[in-house]
């Protein structure tokens, strides 16, 4: 998971590249093991992640994959020298990274959310310039729905103009259908028009105050339906895969949060925050943390703890996250020099956000990374980075920023710069990108 623009898409379209033509010289498997891709299988849930599309454009468009829109998943099954009896099967998930705020809605009914949301609007400093209008209208002697709707959507409009992540319902920006509106909303006019906060334009919902809620119950009533309907049809499915799911793949894109300001950054930290308390990775279904799941299961007398435990039938379908990869992305935007740093402010924005999990949870592994799923840079001396330009022209040079050595205790928007560069990758479909620490990050989930 990660946020929009983390590269998301770019990474899973470089590690399809690789385990598709896996080469042990350039992809780093256990003790150089060798991969082999038996089958690309169908997908259980969603649609097939669109892959040569993908790894198409980046060749002969010589660009980046587009925005995604809708959620796609990548099934594939493989064997590995290293295992003589098994063979892996692989399954991925890509989505609008957008997405991951409605996720606060999983576990919450329209009264929590709303709390929550208000919550974070109030009490987090980022949020507080654009959530002025929207909070004072609450609290004016009569409101319209109308009026919160329009005064709530400028709200989030204005968040998304600050790179502010929590944008909820994120059908403000895509819509249900796949329609991304968030060029049109920077051109103006009368784009907002088009964009709803629900699943459509009559079935809209705004959080509400427990004081609203209680003046204006017929309102709450409204709001209340339509957003359980949006919590099924946009955050119960992704949610429902996620916590499926054996590992957890954290995009982090450092280099953007250096660039956009310390609100970017905080705002980053809490959404992940509530997305991990969310998900409770180390916990088996209901919240049994592995602890508890290892002790019922222990050989000596726990089957006969087992068959007298009244959640046996959930432990027998126990599943849960046991690891989470911490991955900064674009590692090749910053020189060769600074990319231990990179993994460093990593670690250092997400310890506090999973340390309390990895406690309780003995069997939680936690990797922290620095990649790039496509370099397209290459290090030169006094810290100058060469990008690729066109067939035949000589590579562009320029000076990034310095990656800090912690995060700086205040910084504003454009004190650093990682200027974004074309891709560099071979026109050889199966010849896969160059990469940096891909590898690991792909050996530590597949272990
Ligand atoms: N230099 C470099 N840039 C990258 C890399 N991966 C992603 N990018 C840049 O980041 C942008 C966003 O990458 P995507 O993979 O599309 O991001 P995403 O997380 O899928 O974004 P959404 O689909 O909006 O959720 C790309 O257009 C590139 O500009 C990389 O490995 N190296
Ligand atoms: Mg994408």
């Amino acid at each position: 998971m990660g946020l929009y623009r983390s590269g998301k898409t770019v990474f899973l379209t470089s590690l399809i590249n690789h385990l598709q033509n896996h080469r042990p010289d350039r992809f780093l498997l256990g003790k150089n093991a060798r991969l082999v891709f038996a089958e690309e299988l169908q997908p259980s849930l969603f649609e097939r992640f669109p892959y040569s599309q993908h790894r198409d454009r980046l060749v002969t468009g010589e660009a980046w994959p587009e925005k995604t829109r809708g959620v796609y998943e990548y099934a594939c099954r493989y064997y590995r020298s290293d295992w003589h009896f098994s063979r892996g099967e692989l399954s991925m998930l890509d989505f609008p990274g957008e997405r991951m705020a409605d996720l606060m809605m999983v576990n919450a009914t329209f009264d929590q959310w709303s709390d929550l949301m208000l919550s974070i609007l109030r009490d987090h400093s980022e949020y507080h310039e654009p959530a002025t209008p929207y909070l004072k209208l609450m609290d004016s002697a009569a409101v319209t729905e109308t009026d919160l709707l329009d005064a709530y959507k400028r709200l989030l409009v204005q968040c998304f103009f600050q790179y502010r992540p929590v944008i909820s319902p994120s059908a403000i920006l895509i819509s249900p259908a796949g329609d991304w509106h968030g060029e049109a909303l920077k051109q103006g006019g009368q784009a907002l028009n088009q964009c709803f906060c629900g699943l459509d334009a009559d079935s809209q919902f705004v959080p509400l105050s427990a004081e609203l809620r209680e003046r204006y119950p017929g309102m709450r009533h409204r709001f209340s339906a339509n957003y359980r309907n949006y919590r099924h049809k946009i955050a119960l499915p992704l949610a429902t895969w996620m916590r499926g799911c054996d590992a957890l793949v954290v995009l982090i894109d450092v280099t953007t949060l250096l660039a956009g300001g310390e609100g970017m950054y905080q705002g980053n930290r809490e959404l992940l925050r509530n997305l991990i308390d969310l998900l409770k990775p180390g916990h088996g279904y209901f919240g049994l943390t592995i602890n508890t799941m290892r002790d019922i299961l222990d050989p000596l007398g726990g089957l006969t703890r087992l068959t007298r435990h009244k959640l046996w039938p959930a432990i027998l379908r126990w599943k849960n996250i046991s690891k989470i990869a911490f991955v900064a992305t674009k590692a090749d935007k910053v020189h060769e020099s600074d990319r231990d740093r990179l993994r460093e402010l990593t670690r250092d924005m997400t310890v506090p956000i999973i340390a309390k999990r990895e406690f309780q949870a003995a069997q939680l592994d936690v990797g922290y990374f620095a990649c790039a799923a496509v370099s397209s840079t290459r290090s030169a001396s006094g810290h100058q980075l060469q990008a690729y330009r066109e067939p035949g022209t000589d590579a562009e040079c320029y000076t990034p920023s310095h990656v800090p050595d912690n995060w700086p205790q205040t910084w504003s928007h454009g004190q650093f710069r990682f200027p974004n560069v074309r891709p560099w990758i071979p026109r050889l479909r199966d010849s896969a990108p160059d990469h940096i620490e891909l590898d690991r990050v792909a050996d530590f989930l597949m272990r």
